[in-house]
């Protein structure tokens, strides 16, 4: 994360160099699996943070459903997300774009050598965070983070610091919380794990049920945190765990959500940056850090919960059946 922080500047200028702040007038993000989540945190972000429309796909809508989604008149910028820069939803969409629309596409990968990379008009390969393994992990975060200091830079670079600050709490926190997350993995009569996120903890709650599926092959489920009530909670019972990542606006409504949970005795850990008034165990930190960045900050819980429960029930975290490293079609 710390080579994403000092890469930052280059790769602004160069992402810059294609896509001035006044040329562009939209954010499309696409990806699969964990980089599409990224894509949905990036979008979030940049609208916030820039003040424009963006938005994630995942790269089959583009490939599939491109006058959907892709209007002449616009002027988007394309930020094609792949760790590996070679899954072929995502290379084959990202030259649909290019074959229909006027618009700058930013390949962001892990790999210099990419297809990706190949296809795109700036390719920005994260090096730093390159993995072997079949599942998304530390690669995620940092990606995500260095998203967040394309739009930072964007508006003018004012919050350095508080990246800093997310680096030094991650760090902190991989030390004093895995006891907690552990223990829940470990719970075996927990068999049904719920994650519930919106704003910018939506993509996180996605990758964290992506995370007990492909590591740990335990069902998970994900909602926007107050669509749960909605009929998605008819799910609760004592055999679930819900994890809730309360965002600030959500403050004065979420109890409701745990309150309900906790009715049917099903089990509730909230993971946010300020304490809620609720007997629900908490895990409090990241209370220094701009909430648009607090994602980055959770997203190595998530892991650990996925790896430990892993663990518990005797499956190995890195050889999920059925999938592969690079989702190709003819392999
Ligand atoms: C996309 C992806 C990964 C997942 C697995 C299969 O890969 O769905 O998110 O962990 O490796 O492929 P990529 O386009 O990010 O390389």
């Amino acid at each position: 994360m710390r080579e994403t922080l000092r890469h930052a500047p280059s790769r602004f200028a160069r992402v810059a160099s294609v896509a001035p702040v006044e040329r562009f007038t939209e954010a499309i993000f696409i990806g699969c699996g964990s980089s599409y989540h990224i894509a949905l945190y990036a979008a979030h972000v940049w609208g916030v943070r820039l003040g424009i429309r963006a938005r994630a796909l995942p790269a089959s809508e583009i490939l599939n459903f491109p006058k959907a989604h892709l209007h002449a008149g616009a002027r988007p910028l394309v930020i094609a997300i792949s760790r590996s820069g070679g899954t072929d939803e995502t290379v084959l969409a990202a030259e649909k774009v290019k074959a229909i629309i006027e618009a700058p596409v930013i390949g962001l990968t892990t790999d210099p050598e990419s297809p990706l990379g190949r296809v795109a008009d700036v390719h920005l390969p994260f090096s730093e965070c390159r993995e072997q393994s079949v599942v998304t992990t530390g690669s995620l975060t940092c990606m995500m983070l260095g998203l967040w200091l394309l739009a930072d830079a964007y508006g003018g670079g004012r919050s350095q610091a508080d990246a800093a600050t997310v680096i030094h709490d991650v760090a902190r926190s991989l030390r004093e919380n895995e006891r907690t997350v552990r223990a829940y993995a470990e719970d075996r009569a927990l068999t049904r794990f719920i994650f519930l996120g919106s704003g910018p903890f939506y993509a996180l709650a996605a990758e964290a049920a992506l995370k007990a599926i492909e590591m740990a092959l335990t069902p998970a489920h994900y909602y926007p945190t107050l669509e749960f009530r909605h009929g998605p909670h008819l799910l609760l019972s004592p055999e679930a765990l819900v994890v809730l990542f309360p965002a600030e606006a959500e403050h004065p409504y979420v109890h409701r959500v745990i309150e309900e949970a906790r009715a049917v005795e099903a089990r509730v850990l909230v993971i946010g940056a300020r304490a809620m008034e609720t007997s629900a165990p908490q895990l409090i930190l990241g209370d220094r850090v701009d909430e648009l960045l607090r994602p980055v900050l959770f997203a190595h819980l998530i892991q650990q919960l996925a790896f430990w429960r892993a663990a518990a029930v005797g499956v190995n975290p890195d050889a999920p059946p059925r999938l592969t490293r690079v989702v190709r079609w003819n392999e």
